[in-house]
């Protein structure tokens, strides 16, 4: 016989959990009572539960395989809505599981009772609460498929205290979630073959064709078909926040990114496409600006998992429901080997110089050339939200498949360091790079003492403006520069780091980076470097919100600082 809590334990173990991210507490005690006996899982005590679901997230997104976070009730599991509705806005496979009161208190206002089930129900993929410890087991085996299956995403598990207690003879669930590794579904789409059929035809007669690349490549791990499809045609390739990195950064036929920060060249080339083969992406509003006036000439083919996607966001001319990887193998297939030479130049010759926006040599381009020479291009890096987050998509170079992590969908200040710890344990002997604003670093700076005490060598940058400097700009551009509330004061992070026992920096030069980053890359454990970057650098091109691709910002309001 085993309690609720060895099963619950068990059935991690059985369907391949390695690491659990969590926070004990009065209503998951049970659970923490039955771990130790369960060394092939590996416990990492964070600081805040959002600081678990995050870096559940990150290990999910760097590994392919499910992030498991625990919590206790009340505030356990309400400190988890944060890092569940990031990974649910980005298709990231979390189970999230909560002690919950036990089942003759539920709905009595019981001390550390909340409906985590009413309030995770838009941002969960699916939640179960466990009424009866006979049922756990599948339970856990299915939450771990489901999170997987399809179009991935959280899914949350909560479990009252006497289901955790209940005992009964464990037998190993039968469902489906030993292989951890996302099915493919090929030929998922009934009209598939007719849709391959249509998107080849308007390939072969495009004279401005563009590929735009999502998370879903990522995802479907579907990086050498997009780039046999973009190499056979010669279409050139844009890749959105989220989908950076599923195509190498030096190629030729490589643009950049789209939307409200992307460069002028690909903004315009977008609204000059004639077709437009989106793979995995939503067409979301930071993509499209305002969509009646987005890509006017472009009838767009979109391939994606989710058929809700297709014409949700901007009218589609062919959808194809399925699997990116399968689908673009079927596309390359299909389509007949073209260049689009004359379309490129025409690209390049909307190139801009870039609007420098910071004085000194101590720019973001510096900065980030440094992180990417001390680790000779080999490091993931996991960006926070703001401006730096622009930079970290728009100007490291990206060679490996899947080494830029963010937020995008909910854009939650305060990811990074966590998520951080999760791509670290899911990549070890890796180097991870976490890369936040002075705002969103103080958000989970706490993380610092989970990275000791559980050995995690995350090497932190923290980009200090002394403002929060995404909501200074938009506050400089649209609010008559009325920067109310966001200067922001920083702890002497050099004392925090030797606070916590790691080896701290500040970079005030441009002349010190080399040095100073290349010790704190090379160093064993966690380290933390201050840049002292100019304070009100801007970060362009820039749409307004709602405003139209072809019509870029590109320098600050005249008068204004930061030009
Ligand atoms: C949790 C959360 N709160 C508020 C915001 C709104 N927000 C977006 S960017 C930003 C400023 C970020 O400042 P900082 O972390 O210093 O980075 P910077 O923009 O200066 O690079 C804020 C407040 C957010 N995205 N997430």
């Amino acid at each position: 016989m085993l309690s609720g809590a060895e099963i619950l334990c068990r059935a991690l173990v059985d369907a391949g959990v390695e690491v659990v991210f969590g926070y004990p507490g009065g209503a998951i005690m049970p659970f923490y009572h039955a771990l130790p006996d369960h060394p092939q899982l590996r416990h990492i005590l964070v600081r805040h539960e959002q600081a678990a679901a995050h870096a559940a997230d990150g290990y999910a997104r760097a590994s392919g395989r499910v992030g498991v976070c625990v919590a206790t009730s009340g505030p356990g599991a309400t400190n988890l809505v944060t890092g569940l509705a990031a990974a649910h806005m980005d298709n990231s496979p979390v189970v999230a599981i909560t002690g919950q009161v036990s089942r003759p208190m539920i709905g009595r206002d019981a001390f550390q009772e909340t409906d985590i089930i009413g309030i995770t129900l838009p941002i969960t993929k699916q939640n179960y609460q466990v009424q009866d410890v006979s049922e756990l087991a599948e339970v856990v085996a299915e939450a771990m498929a489901v999170a997987l299956d399809g179009r991935p995403g959280p899914v949350l598990i909560d479990v009252p205290k006497d289901v955790q207690n209940q005992k009964i003879a464990y037998g190993a669930p039968r469902a489906r979630a030993r292989g951890q590794s996302r099915p493919l579904t090929p030929g998922a789409s009934p009209g598939l073959e007719d849709g391959v059929r249509k998107a080849a035809r308007l390939i072969a007669g495009a004279e401005r064709p563009l590929i735009m690349v999502g998370h879903g490549v990522i995802l479907a791990q579907a990086y050498n078909d997009v780039r046999a499809l973009a190499e056979k045609t010669g279409i050139p390739v844009i890749t959105t926040l989220l989908g950076i990195s599923a195509f190498p950064d030096g190629h030729p036929l490589h643009l950049g990114m789209p939307g409200m920060h992307g460069e002028v060249h690909v903004n315009r080339a977008i609204q000059h496409a004639d077709v437009i083969i989106g793979i995995g992406l939503r067409f979301d509003d930071r993509v499209t600006g305002n969509t009646a006036s987005f890509a006017p000439q472009a009838r767009i083919i979109h391939i994606d998992l989710d058929r809700s996607e297709i014409g949700k966001n901007v009218p589609v001319a062919v959808g194809i429901v399925g699997d990116a990887r399968d689908i673009t193998r079927r596309l390359v297939a299909a389509v007949e080997p073209r260049w689009c030479e004359r379309w490129l130049e025409h690209i390049h010759g909307f190139k801009r110089p870039r609007a420098e926006s910071y004085r000194g040599d101590l720019s973001p381009d510096a900065i980030l050339a440094s992180i990417c020479e001390a680790s000779q291009g080999d490091c993931t890096i996991v960006s926070d939200v703001g401006q730096h987050q622009m930079w970290v998509a728009k100007l490291y170079p990206y060679r490996r498949p899947n080494t830029h992590i963010t937020s995008g969908g909910l854009g939650a200040m305060g990811f990074a360091v966590p998520a951080a710890m999760g791509v670290h344990l899911a990549r070890p002997g890796h180097t991870v790079w976490a890369i936040s604003g002075d705002g969103g670093f103080q958000m989970n700076m706490a993380e610092i003492a989970t990275m000791v005490q559980e050995g995690l060598p995350v090497k932190m940058a923290v980009f200090n403006n002394g403002y929060l400097g995404m909501v200074r700009q938009w506050q400089q551009f649209f609010h008559g520069k009325r920067y109310s509330c966001t200067p922001i004061w920083s702890p002497d992070y050099v004392k925090l780091a030797d606070a916590y026992g790691i080896p701290g920096y500040r970079v005030t030069d441009a002349r010190d980076l080399t040095g100073v980053v290349g010790r704190a890359n090379a160093d064993p454990g966690p380290a933390l470097v201050e840049f002292m970057i100019e304070q009100e650098a801007n970060v362009f091109p820039m749409i307004p919100p709602g405003g139209s691709l072809s019509e870029p910002i590109e320098a600050a309001p005249a008068g204004a600082p930061g030009n």
